[in-house]
């Protein structure tokens, strides 16, 4: 027996107005069919926008420490559901438990994050220039926001978008990626278990072309925030700077990895093979690049074949698997169009490069992690993001060559930098164009309570996670009480 899942709009679950639906499958097993979910269409976004724009009246009077509440008891059930979800999320989008149940503690740490927050929103009280007169600015929430989701943190990301919105007072729509649909659901379930009025929060599935543009082109969704390609997050942006809307971009990345000749080898072994084939290489801030200085180049490159050989590839649900799937057969045909290219482009092959296959691996979308080496800075290879298990090796002779590969590409997530020389470290966290830089750490590893984003290409200047995402869920307003009980004017009358 299927199960056939529906949106939630205006309080309840409902079949999309298409009656369309699509296929949810296993990526490590594609005989695996997980359920059908709607294919909505743009009449299905205008219900969730009228029934979104109530539940925004009700939930902007709430106050934030009673916001925060439920935000405190929608952590304790993703807690008391962690397991239940991390093999959801592993069923319906491939990458191991131990990666999925690091993506259920992030939603965790962010409900709890933004718990604390609805006793703070702090807003500013300073003196005013004039004699008995008070000022002082205070957050205001917006209205509906539109949360347009990847498919790689299938619950992280909905919850580092959603639950500052919400603690904000806003009402939202999520539209998570039609890879990864089941797990919104369950969040969705969580979030009204928890208490939250149901018209706050509404699901719409489908695909970005029909429901997240109807969703981005809505003149009643003032705020967008977007995670996928820089490709489509320039649509999005085009759209929401024509409407005036308030847009949060994360998008593409091509992180990397340094190590210097004076680095803890070992380290920075164990580094990059988790930073570039952990979630086989389908994360934002995955290490798609590694940069060796000269002195080390050819011994951490057969320590790194003979270690990436060793990978245990399959099922992410079966215990020790390593790494597991790509998410599609499209995903999978983008990582061969990048063998060709790198070969192509004179990059050395030295381990990987195929489909891995036989047995159980033939059902599902399997690649074998992959290294190119005598790879040149600005090939192919070096500069356009592939979102899967591969990884080019760069050969530099300093760390300033280094820092000036890391900085030559148009996106700006993450970058890390294996030494032991403490002055270059810090040069490296001035020098280095990202967001975030590790500093003798993989670049992949974000807290949920730090910003989170990055510059050039990668974002529009917004963060996501910490403090800062607060700032992007609610606009500023600024008070003046005038109790001198006479006309003051700013500017004038004292000076
Ligand atoms: C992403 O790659 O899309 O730092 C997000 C990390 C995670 C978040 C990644 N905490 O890798």
């Amino acid at each position: 027996m299927t199960t056939t899942y529906k949106n939630f709009i205006a309080g309840q679950w409902v079949a999309p107005s298409t009656d369309a639906w699509f296929e949810n499958r296993n990526p490590a097993d594609q005989d695996d069919l997980i359920g059908l979910f709607p294919a909505s269409g743009a009449a299905d976004i205008d219900a969730a926008v009228a029934s979104a724009r109530r539940g925004f009246e009700i939930w902007k009077r709430t106050p934030a420490p009673a916001r925060g509440d439920v935000l405190r008891r929608v952590g304790d059930l993703l807690a008391s559901r962690k397991e239940e979800l991390a093999d959801i999320m592993t069923r319906e989008m491939g990458k191991p438990l131990a990666e999925t149940r690091g993506d259920v503690q992030e939603g965790i740490d962010t409900a709890y994050y933004a718990a604390t927050e609805g006793r703070r929103l702090f807003g500013h009280t300073v003196p005013s220039e004039l004699a008995n007169k008070w000022a002082m600015s205070m957050r205001r929430p917006i209205g509906v926001c539109g949360l347009i989701t990847p498919f790689n943190f299938p619950l992280a990301i909905p919850t580092w978008k959603a639950f500052p919105a919400l603690l904000c007072g806003n009402a939202v729509i999520l539209k998570p990626a039609e890879d990864v649909p089941h797990t919104s659901t369950v969040l969705v379930e969580i979030l009204l278990e928890a208490g939250l009025p149901p018209e706050v929060i509404q699901l719409v599935h489908g695909m970005g072309e029909v429901v997240g543009k109807a969703l981005v082109e809505h003149p009643h969704v003032p705020v967008i925030s977007f995670t996928g390609s820089t490709e489509t997050g320039r649509f999005v942006g085009e759209t929401c700077g024509r409407m005036h809307k308030r847009l949060s971009l994360e998008m593409g990345g091509k992180n990397a990895q340094i190590v210097l000749d004076d680095a803890d080898l070992d380290l920075a072994l164990d580094g990059v093979l988790w930073g570039a084939f952990g979630t086989t290489g389908q994360r934002c801030t995955a290490t798609s690049r590694l940069v060796l200085q000269a002195g080390i180049h050819d011994a951490f490159v057969a320590r790194l074949t003979e270690r990436a050989k060793g990978l245990r590839l399959g099922d992410g649900r079966k215990a020790g698997t390593d790494v597991g799937p790509l998410v599609s057969e499209a995903a999978r045909a983008k990582v061969e169009r990048y063998i060709e290219i790198g070969t192509q482009q004179g990059a050395s092959l030295v381990c990987g490069g195929a489909r891995a296959v036989g047995g159980a691996l033939d059902r599902g979308f399997f690649f074998q992690p992959t290294i190119f080496t005598n790879v040149t800075a600005g090939s192919r290879l070096d500069q356009e993001e592939i979102f899967g298990p591969v990884l080019s090796v760069i050969k530099v002779r300093s760390a300033e060559e280094a820092f000036a590969v890391n900085n030559g590409v148009r996106y700006g997530l993450s970058s890390s930098v294996y030494t032991s020389n403490v002055n270059v470290a810090f040069r490296a966290l001035q020098e280095l164009d990202n967001g975030i830089t590790y500093v003798n750490a993989p670049t992949i590893g974000a807290e949920a309570h730090l910003p989170f984003g990055g510059v050039k290409e990668t974002g529009n200047g917004h963060r996501e996670g910490g403090w800062e995402v607060y700032e992007f869920y609610s606009e500023t307003k600024v008070g003046y009480v005038d109790y001198s009980g006479a006309l003051q004017r700013a500017q004038i009358d004292n000076y």
